[in-house]
């Protein structure tokens, strides 16, 4: 193999991806199989994953299906232990499951707000510690949580999603601390805004288009394929001394006022 390919090839290595039936996650399956991952999709729906798997498959990509609600600890860890007993050892993770929520504060219900928190967040902890403790057993693996801009700043009318996002890089400092001696990398990406399904409401809002073009020195909407390369890096060789960092690709936003 050459250089570039021994440093970021995937090559042998399997990855979940939580919340790939679609939008980032679907995008990040896609680009770590063409990095060499055998790939496992996962979501809240069969009938979701399945669709996406043939959608993978049209593409030349063999993915696997793995149904799971990740903000459901114990299904979480059901689910990952069998998956390691029947099917193999899961080398990279990839936290990428996620829900937002837009209202004011004195709107915002403590349901939603725990529904929030608890896909965004606790489903992080959830996760990382079944595939984590597999992973400290065999002395290696790597966890790439899907933190965000909101990680570092806020906007009106999403503080369940701002305290969530903010808790993921706290997480992914903790665990990568804990982990990190026992041959773990545990990093995350803090995407700007990308054009997905749970951003349409405001892709379609052309005054929140025009401020967004204001605030982002690349003056565009990221698309999900801008998240392939990073996510490559830290799944890679190629991130072996990288722990516990967040790498922003958000055209410049949280860099610039
Ligand atoms: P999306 O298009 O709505 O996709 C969300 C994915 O998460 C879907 O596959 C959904 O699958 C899955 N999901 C939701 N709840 C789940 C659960 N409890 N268990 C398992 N899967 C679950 O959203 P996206 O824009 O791709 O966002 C993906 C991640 O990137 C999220 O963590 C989001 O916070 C983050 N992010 C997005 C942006 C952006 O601008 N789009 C920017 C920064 C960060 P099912 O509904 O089929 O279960
Ligand atoms: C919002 C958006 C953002 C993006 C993303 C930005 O309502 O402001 O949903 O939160 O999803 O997280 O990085």
């Amino acid at each position: 193999m050459s250089f570039i390919e021994e440093t970021f090839s995937l090559r042998g290595k399997t990855a979940l991806i939580t919340g790939s039936s679609r939008g980032i996650g679907f995008a990040l399956a896609a680009g770590l199989a063409k990095a060499g991952a055998n790939i496992i999709l996962n979501g809240r729906n069969q009938t979701t994953i399945e669709r996406a798997q043939a959608k993978l498959a049209e593409a030349g990509i063999e993915a696997q299906c793995l149904c799971c609600d990740v903000a459901n600890a114990e299904e979480v860890d059901t689910t990952i232990d069998a998956y390691e007993a029947d099917k193999g050892a899961i080398d990279i993770l990839i936290n990428n499951a996620g829900i937002q929520h837009r209202a004011e504060l004195a709107e915002f219900t403590d349901e939603d707000f725990n529904r929030v928190m608890a896909t965004n967040s606790h489903a992080v902890f959830y996760t990382a510690k079944a595939v984590g403790k597999h992973m400290v057993a065999r002395g290696h693996g790597k966890i790439i949580n899907i933190a965000s801009v909101m990680t570092l700043v806020a906007r009106q009318n999403v503080a369940a999603y701002v305290t969530s996002k903010a808790a993921v890089g706290g997480l992914t400092r903790a665990l990568a601390t804990e982990w990190a001696e026992q041959g773990l990398n545990i990093n995350a990406i803090g995407p700007g805004y990308i054009s997905t399904e749970l951003t349409k409401p405001l892709f379609d809002d052309a005054e929140f288009s025009a401020w967004l073009m204001q605030t982002t020195p690349q003056r565009r909407w990221g698309q999900v394929d801008d998240l392939v390369g990073a996510a490559i890096f830290l799944a890679s060789p190629a991130s072996d001394f990288v722990n516990g960092q967040i790498l922003y690709v958000d055209g410049g936003m949280t860099a610039s006022v």
